[in-house]
């Protein structure tokens, strides 16, 4: 039997097909029915069904890191919060929750804290990831809405890609927008300090300062004005503070992007050349102290142009998390109510309390997730709920965050893994995973979708809202928490939102109350007697009082930390391909940790040269708050003076890899998020004395200044580097596999100073160490591959003569590696991304890999000429 249920990752929303296998595992393709994806997965998506075992998995509730069963831990959790609420008032409380979590969870969660323990104290990981557009959009709009639908970006003719790498993040829409170009020739301008895989399809990229966005956006506001392309109708019917605006705009430099101005006017020649123009932006735009403002700056050009709420047009905020739209909707930030009501609306207020029949209710925002965290530092909160977010690896100023909460006297953590947040808590209990519970999550263009079970819940885990519910009846408010299932909280939810419909706002879903949860199909709100899916503001009919749109008069900013000749480099964070976050559950597919495999900083060819870096060697990175140690890649797709590090790495996978350690809690002043984007860094060499790979058909313990570690088909690999070389390298490497007894062959070349050991059971090696006093050169997929093989010899460290080493995998999907796709290029002719695809499959499967498969073509190219 086959489930249809919704991918767990981007907010891209693909529906997917899992058919368990009866065995706890399952098979996973794309739906073709769902309007998000029509059948398409990426490579994250595809490899789900890697990620389902529970090995990893918490499967009992624990207390002061002791088994507990489920009446006590969550009859502490009542009791701690009880007790916080009555001797410190509701300020002591907090939630801190994530917008991974199904909606009908966060609702109960909202409802929770909100309505009855009366504190507005809970606020998610949308803060550093959504809240920028959130705000844009309220002050803009009236309104968090997002106007449009994917369906623009089939009908756009020009596509704006500001701050966001839809190559790597949104693979699927990616994939959309690639089919739409190539039908009717989209043309796709990118807006990034960085060249990234999504520049493959841009016939202009502006690699602009970083956090200069406003500049160029108000250049186009004038540019728009002086040539007559605003639409003035628009402006005249349904928008206020043009002139302001444009005033505002004409006042800033639009050199502050360091862009060439040619560059810029042919940006401006093409968006004012151009009537359907979708505007596409993520965390370049997002996670700034001025995020909220350059939010408002590509805002007043499309509402300036009236290029909104028609087809193939208008701005669009892509959302990052599976449900980081539905956390919006039902109210998870601490700036907001339920269902787009405003906490600090009297109206709204006691609209929701007497739905809620609820005994209290805060009359003003509560704290945003960096104050929330300063909070629990200086002992305010005194009671803290984390669920489905891991804020020692992914909040700014990490290791001050993780110092916070594990010195507050009271935080539970609900996760369906260990990881470094889970260590710090005091009660951490087993949640359901993807799979195994039901709900429903909003993507990007506001299709609610169901997740469904399709796998029994393992040892003793619970569905989140659950064991909310049931501390809230321990708490003595059993009546308004006592839903039999995720069923009945939608069904409340739907019935709630229509009151927010009544009131005037944008978000009711009331039509659904009645609809038959377990076949709800794909469906896009507001779904109402007044309003079917559809586009907004295409006829004005803002949120505001008025219903005029509000123009905003913006003044750029650039970061606020400046570079000084002690933290001269510009420290930019983001994503990579085949990971997933703090990486709990990515980590888990062999298939995506051969991608990239570890923690990297991509500098300048030149910066290198100046620091003495090599490749693949490791470089020491420091901020005015911490340090980390990461692997040098050099690439010119960086700036001189900019770097650039991954944020998937944490305690679990590379220690010294987590780059929140580095980054400045600084926030943008209205919305609150911080600038995760733009710290400043110092970079020196880290000279180890020794650098080491292993290999092992079991889970590694290393002891090295430097390791991190991926899970491959066989087994593990990890990368190490040590400051001073072990005395005995055997007795190092029988610690390093805990094999005190295994036989172990070894080979040392003292004039390459290189040390290879191999543990061997029987014919089959199933552990070995390389080391050497430079960066290891090994093929390294080769060994990992070998590991556990009989009679393979693995010291050589390289194939044997007739075996190819396939290389680092590019497509994950199909693992076709770098090698086995550069050989056939060469030898075969290949010329086309189509015909690497037929000849190999590479990239045939989700196309996530298809700009660097066109890279390797483009490098082919030019070593040809
Ligand atoms: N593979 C993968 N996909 C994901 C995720 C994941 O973990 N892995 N996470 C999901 C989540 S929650 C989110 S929020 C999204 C994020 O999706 P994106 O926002 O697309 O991803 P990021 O890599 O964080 O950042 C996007 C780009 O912003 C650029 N940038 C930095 N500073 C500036 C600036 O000042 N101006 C401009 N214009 N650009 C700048 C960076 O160089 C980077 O290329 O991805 C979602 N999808
Ligand atoms: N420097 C820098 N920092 C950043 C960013 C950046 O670009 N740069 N991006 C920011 C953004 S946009 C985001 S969204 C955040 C993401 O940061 P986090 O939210 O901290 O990252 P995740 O790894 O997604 O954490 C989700 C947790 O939920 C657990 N989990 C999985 N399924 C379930 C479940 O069903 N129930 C429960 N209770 N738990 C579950 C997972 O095991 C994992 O521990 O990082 C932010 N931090
Ligand atoms: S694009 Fe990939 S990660 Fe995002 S929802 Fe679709 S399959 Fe999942
Ligand atoms: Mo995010």
């Amino acid at each position: 039997m086959s489930f249809r249920t919704t991918c767990p990752y981007c907010g891209v929303g693909c529906g997917v097909i899992a058919t368990p296998d009866g065995s706890g595992g399952a098979t996973i393709v794309g739906d073709p029915d769902h309007p998000a994806n029509k059948g398409r997965l990426c490579s994250k998506g595809a490899a789900l069904g890697q990620t389902l075992g529970l090995e990893a998995r918490l499967l009992a509730p624990q207390v002061g890191g002791h088994a507990a069963d489920w009446d006590s831990a969550l009859g502490l959790v009542a009791d701690r919060f009880r007790d916080a609420l009555a001797q410190h008032g509701p300020d002591s409380v907090a939630f801190y929750l994530s917008g991974q979590m199904l909606t009908e969870d966060y609702y109960v969660a909202n409802k929770l804290i909100k309505g009855f323990m009366g504190s507005a104290n809970v606020d998610t990981n949308s803060r550093l990831c959504m809240a920028s557009s959130v705000a844009g959009h309220i002050r803009a709009f009236g309104a968090d809405t997002v106007p449009g639908t994917y369906e623009d970006l089939d009908e756009a003719d020009l596509v704006v890609l500001v701050g966001s790498n839809l190559a790597w993040c949104h693979p699927v829409l990616y994939q959309r927008l690639v089919a739409a170009r190539a039908r009717r020739g989209t043309r796709v301008v990118v807006i990034d300090p960085r060249r990234t895989a999504s520049c493959d399809i841009a016939d202009l990229h502006l690699a602009l300062q970083p956090g200069s966005d406003a500049a160029l956006f108000n250049a186009l506001l004038v540019a728009l004005a002086d040539r007559g392309a605003t639409d003035q109708e628009y402006v005249a019917r349904h928008v206020s503070g043009y002139r302001e605006a444009l005033a505002a705009a004409r006042a800033s430099d639009p050199s502050l992007t360091g862009l060439a101005p040619a560059m810029i006017s042919t940006f401006l020649d093409w968006f004012i050349a151009t009537e359907r123009v979708v505007t596409i932006y993520s965390q370049g735009i997002n996670q700034s102290s001025s995020g909220t403002d350059k939010v408002g700056a590509i805002l007043n050009c499309h509402l300036a142009s009236g290029r909104i709420g028609r087809p193939g047009m208008g701005p669009f905020s892509v959302t990052g998390q599976p449900n980081a739209m539905g956390g919006r909707e039902v109210g998870g930030l601490a700036t907001t109510l339920a269902c787009h009501l405003d906490i600090a609306n009297p109206a709204h207020r006691s609209a929701v309390q007497a739905f809620w029949n609820s005994p209290a209710m805060p009359a003003a925002p509560g704290l945003k997730a960096v104050q929330m965290f300063d909070a629990v530092a200086r002992g305010q909160i005194r009671a803290l709920w984390i669920i489905h977010t891991n804020p020692a690896v992914s909040m700014p100023a990490a290791d001050a965050v993780a110092a916070a909460i594990k010195g507050c006297d009271f935080v539970v953590v609900s996760d369906v893994t260990r990881t470094d947040t889970t260590r710090l808590a005091d009660v951490v209990l087993p949640a359901t995973a993807w799979g195994e519970k039901s709900g429903t999550v909003t993507n990007s263009d506001r299709t609610i979708s169901r997740q469904r079970a399709f796998l029994p819940a393992p040892g003793q885990a619970r569905d989140d809202w659950r064991m909310l519910a049931e501390v809230a009846a321990r708490m003595g408010w059993g009546t308004a928490f006592g839903w039999q299932d995720a069923a009945q909280v939608f069904k409340e939810y739907a019935r709630l939102s229509g009151l927010a419909g009544d009131l005037g706002r944008d978000f009711d879903i009331s039509g659904l109350a009645g609809a038959d949860y377990d076949t709800l199909p794909p469906t896009r709100w507001p779904v109402s007697a007044r309003k079917q899916g559809g586009r907004f503001f295409g006829q004005g009919g803002f949120f505001t009082a008025d219903q005029r749109a509000r123009l905003l008069p913006v003044t750029p900013r650039l970061p606020v930390a400046a570079t000084s000749p002690r933290y001269p480099f510009r420290l930019n964070t983001g994503r990579v391909r085949d990971q997933w976050h703090t990486m709990t559950r990515t980590a888990l597919a062999p298939r995506l940790n051969q991608h990239l495999a570890e923690p990297f900083l991509e500098l300048h060819p030149e910066d290198a040269a100046d620091l003495g870096l090599a490749p693949a060697t490791l470089a020491r990175v420091t901020s005015p708050l911490g340090e980390a140690i990461l692997r040098v890649a050099i690439t010119d797709r960086v700036a001189r003076g900019q770097v650039f590090a991954p944020i998937h790495w944490t305690g679990e996978t590379a220690p010294t890899g987590r780059v929140d350690a580095l980054v400045a809690p600084v926030v943008d002043p209205v919305s609150g998020q911080p600038e995760s984007k733009a710290s400043v860094v110092a970079i020196a060499p880290l000279a180890p004395a020794w650098y080491g790979f292993a290999v092992s058909c079991r889970p590694m313990t290393p002891d090295a200044a430097y390791w991190a570690r991926a899970r491959t088909e066989a087994g593990w690999r990890c990368e190490l580097a040590g400051m001073q070389t072990p005395h005995d390298w055997e007795s190092y490497a029988r610690a390093l596999f805990s094999l005190p007894e295994a036989t172990c062959l070894s080979v040392e070349d003292r004039i390459r100073g290189t040390f290879r050991l191999a543990f061997m059971e029987g014919r089959r090696t199933i552990a070995a160490l390389f080391t050497a006093a430079d960066p290891v050169t090994l093929a390294r997929g080769h060994v990992a591959d070998r590991i556990g093989v009989e009679g393979a010899g693995l010291l050589a460290g390289r194939p044997a003569q007739g075996m190819t080493d396939a290389g680092p995998i590019v497509c994950a999907c199909l693992n076709v590696g770098l090698n086995t796709i550069t050989a056939a290029i060469a030898t075969q002719g290949l010329a086309t991304v189509d015909q690497i695809g037929a000849a190999l499959q590479a990239g045939s499967s989700c196309g996530s890999c298809r700009p660097e498969l066109a890279a390797l073509l483009a490098r082919r190219l030019e070593a040809a000429e």
